[in-house]
């Protein structure tokens, strides 16, 4: 952050009322007004008029206008913009941070680390340009040479939630910017200026030319069918729940125009230790895993899943960590669970933990909620078809399962509609990468969390999770096209 005239510190960045829209920030024109709030104090961050359907058309317009020059920028000049973003990142570490948590009601650990993989998509969208690569393919007609060329969609329209809101935005528009898209994007109302406004700005300041990012702000519900209908962008890039996802690809073929679709949905991870795991580890990766972000990530773990022989001893490391996890102030340094992200959430949590405790599970750590901060619960006895087993929690809740076996350890584990991201543990490797392999996830870690993400790795869900795969060459495949040429000599 800067310093002002009494040297005390003040933001680089102002002016969140307003949207980049076709090159231009201006207030939306719509009558509502989205009050953007820290969900630990109340606090009103800013004001922001909502996107009318006009304002949404004319960034589609906008943006179709300018993706034509930014197409056909050197690779060398859109590489240049993503690391210059990466580079303000850097100067501007302080101010994203405390917006991460005063708006996101992230923890500084969780900050920190959204921070560090924000600035790792940058980098890696500035190595993007330059692996944008066609082909010479066979052909059996004499004189004829056929090619493939790789070329930008046009327009790819992001939708994105609030939990890791500036990562799960940049992670779909920085690939999509660096390989010759434009980019309409609708962040989640609950994180506008993270989710969106602060990355426009960052990237404004990096050189992106005017028009090739716009940001919508509205109700996904009132301006989101129209966002996902609009006959322009040709790939909409969905990151959020399994139900609103399911409702987008309805849209995206029923609509005038059909639209490429890359979702990534939510998750019911399983966490499994065999009997011959380090429990230690173990516990340290499981605690991580469940509670970073107040276990509000896609790849929080949902479920435990422990053998029966090492299942108590387990248990009992579990609970003795949780008891000496710091809860509240998202603030403090050491803070490992603060607020979840609004009232509703907070609601849904208290119902799931009601209908644990009727349904027979054994609550063995809990408390009452201060504010928006849900102290970690955790419940013994959790049977598979009870639906703290079956559904996705978000929130800081851990139900531990019983397994008779590995067999029934895996059986359990895939007895589920999601299959996104799993981790197991065992002191044998191969056991696990067995077992790994027949998980029907998208991501297994083998000794470690379900708690990851790697630039150039490919990242995504099975089942209902979703379609696609985010980061190095799958982010390329998803925002570009292929197009075959034959020439006749
Ligand atoms: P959603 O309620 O699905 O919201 C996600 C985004 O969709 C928000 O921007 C929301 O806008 C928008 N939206 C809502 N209705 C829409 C519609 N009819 N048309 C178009 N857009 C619409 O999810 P959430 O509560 O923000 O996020 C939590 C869920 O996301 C969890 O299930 C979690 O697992 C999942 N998630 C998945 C991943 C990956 S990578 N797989 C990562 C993070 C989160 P508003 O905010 O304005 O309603």
């Amino acid at each position: 952050m800067e310093q002002n005239n009494n040297g005390k510190p003040q933001p680089h960045y102002q002016g969140f009322d307003q949207l980049p829209i076709n090159g231009k920030w201006r207030h939306g024109k719509g009558a509502n007004v989205l009050r953007d709030l820290n969900p630990y104090n109340g606090d009103a961050l800013v004001e922001i008029p909502h996107a009318t359907r006009d304002d949404m058309d004319e960034a589609y317009r906008g943006a179709v206008a300018s993706q034509i020059g930014w197409a056909a920028a050197l690779p060398g000049e859109r590489a240049t913009v993503m690391r210059r973003a990466a580079q303000v990142m850097e100067a501007r570490h302080e101010e994203i941070v405390k917006w991460l948590i005063e708006e996101a009601g992230s923890t500084r650990i969780k900050a920190a680390m959204e921070w560090e993989t924000v600035h790792a998509v940058l980098l890696e969208a500035a190595t993007l340009p330059y692996l944008v690569e066609g082909r010479i393919l066979p052909s059996d007609i004499p004189g004829k040479e056929c090619r493939m060329y790789r070329k930008p969609v046009g327009v790819v329209a992001v939708i994105s939630p609030w939990n890791w809101p500036m990562q799960l935005s940049v992670r779909s528009l920085a690939p999509a910017l660096a390989v010759g898209n434009a980019v309409v994007l609708k962040p989640a109302s609950d994180t506008p200026v993270t989710g969106g406004l602060l990355l426009a700005k960052i990237l404004e300041e990096a050189g992106l030319p005017p028009g090739v990012l716009s940001v919508i702000i509205g109700a996904g519900s009132e301006i989101g069918d129209a966002f996902v209908t609009h006959p322009i962008p040709r790939v909409i890039s969905f990151t959020g729940s399994t139900p609103v996802g399911r409702h987008i690809a309805k849209l995206a073929v029923e609509g005038a125009t059909l639209k490429r679709l890359e979702l990534e949905l939510g998750g019911n991870n399983p966490f499994v230790v065999l009997e011959d795991a380090d429990l230690e580890r173990a516990v340290e990766a499981a605690i991580f895993g469940k509670f970073l972000h107040q276990g509000q990530i896609c790849m929080s773990t949902n479920r435990f899943i422990i053998e029966d022989s090492v299942h108590d001893a387990f248990l009992e490391r579990f609970v003795d960590r949780v008891s000496k996890l710091k809860v509240g102030d998202p603030k403090a340094p050491d803070t490992m669970i603060g607020p979840v992200i609004n009232q509703a959430q907070l609601n849904g949590l208290r119902r799931r933990i009601e209908d644990a405790v009727s349904s027979g599970a054994r609550q063995v750590a809990g408390g009452e909620a201060q504010g928006l901060v849900l102290p970690p619960h955790v419940f013994a006895d959790v049977m598979n078809g009870m639906p703290l087993a079956q559904t996705e929690s978000f929130g800081p809740i851990a139900p531990f399962i019983r397994a008779h076996g590995e067999e029934e350890a895996l059986r359990i584990a895939n007895d589920t509609e999601l299959g996104l991201a799993a981790a197991v543990f065992s002191s044998d490797v191969e056991r696990g990468l067995r077992f790994a392999q027949q998980l029907e996830t998208g991501m297994v870690h083998v000794n470690d969390q379900s708690v990851n993400d790697l630039p150039y790795n490919p990242f995504g869900g099975e089942k209902n999770s979703g379609i696609g795969r985010f980061n190095g060459a799958w982010s390329i495949a998803a925002f570009t096209t292929d197009q075959w040429v034959t020439i006749q000599h």
